[in-house]
């Protein structure tokens, strides 16, 4: 199915300490993101970078928080521009930017999923369960807050209302293998089933996978993919502030890429956490933009689509 392509650059530098994720809009544009999807027969168009809007006046609830007006700014500004996107029938690539950014892009797609009646999915594709608040987080780095945020935890006040927080049971933590001790309380709690490390290597890559796409299938499901550089080992992909060994491989990542193209459930996807300032000669740019052809159909030999649900 060929999709209408809507790439929303985010240089979102804020939830995070190392200065470079701004500059990731402008390495997936050099590393040829949208001939690359074009290439498979969708239609693409890019709107350039937004920012982040007036900043609100906010007070930040635990004194390690940073850039908290600046992120509540771009959770606003993502959210209206993915929105705005769907509205139009169109499939949003949000092209971060740090991962700050899913707290707009998600709250966007959520606002159409529930003006269309159709339940959200979230499928998180990241070393890192990002489930810390900004009442718990230490290190004060709210990229690791956005599934607190989309799942409607407390300490949120800041920011707009999430709308329609997406439950545990249809959210999907992939990749997982570094949780802060706040996070993995948090996670029990709240009932968030995690795929970490210890279950894609004991069941494989691809078995949890197809149990969460037959839900969404099942439940005529939207899927929003995000996808954090550091999903990958750091040997493939070094673009990366936070590197955290015992990623996935280069085919494992493809795979992932490739079952998403072919259950045909995927509505919306972020990609988060390039950091082209610690890239070599551009190589995890190009991976990341390599990734995004296999979830838009590049294969080597057509294979049947499989059914799900
Ligand atoms: C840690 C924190 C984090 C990267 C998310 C890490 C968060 N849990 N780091 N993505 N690269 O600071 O809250
Ligand atoms: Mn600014
Ligand atoms: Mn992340
Ligand atoms: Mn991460």
């Amino acid at each position: 199915m060929a999709h209408e392509i809507t790439l929303i650059g985010a240089p979102v530098d804020e939830g995070q300490s190392r200065a470079g994720c701004l500059m990731g809009p402008a390495a997936y544009r050099v590393a040829g993101i949208a001939a690359a999807i074009r290439e498979l027969g969708h239609d693409v168009e890019d709107i350039g970078d937004i920012g982040h809007g007036p900043l609100p006046e906010v007070a930040a609830p635990n004194p390690a928080v940073h850039h908290l007006a600046e992120c509540v700014g771009w959770t606003r500004t993502l959210a209206d521009a993915g929105r705005a996107a769907m509205d139009r029938g169109r499939f949003p690539i949000f092209m971060g930017g740090d991962h700050a950014l899913s707290m707009g892009s998600v709250a966007g797609v959520a606002a159409y999923a529930a003006a269309a009646g159709r339940p959200l999915f979230v499928l998180w594709l990241d070393a890192h369960s990002d489930f810390h608040t900004p009442l718990t987080t230490t290190s004060g780095n709210l990229h690791g807050t956005p599934v607190a945020y989309l799942s409607g935890l407390p300490g949120f006040e800041a920011f707009p209302d999430f709308p329609a927080p997406v439950p545990p049971e249809r959210v999907c933590l992939y990749g997982i293998r570094s949780v802060d001790p706040a996070e993995h309380r948090a996670l029990k709690a709240h009932g968030i089933p995690v795929n970490d490390m210890r279950v894609l290597d004991e069941n494989g890559i691809v078995a949890p996978l197809r149990a969460f796409l037959d839900q969404v299938a099942a439940q005529n499901g939207m899927l929003h993919v995000s996808l954090d550089v550091d999903f990958l080992d750091p040997s493939i992909a070094p673009a990366v502030g936070t590197t955290v060994p015992g990623g996935t491989t280069f085919r494992e990542a493809h795979l992932v890429m490739e079952l998403l193209h072919e259950s045909g459930l995927v509505t919306s996807l972020d990609m988060v956490e390039l950091n082209p300032f610690l890239d070599e000669r551009g190589r995890t740019a190009k991976l990341m933009v390599d990734l995004v052809g296999s979830l838009m159909g590049r294969k080597v030999f057509d294979r049947p689509t499989r059914s799900f649900g």
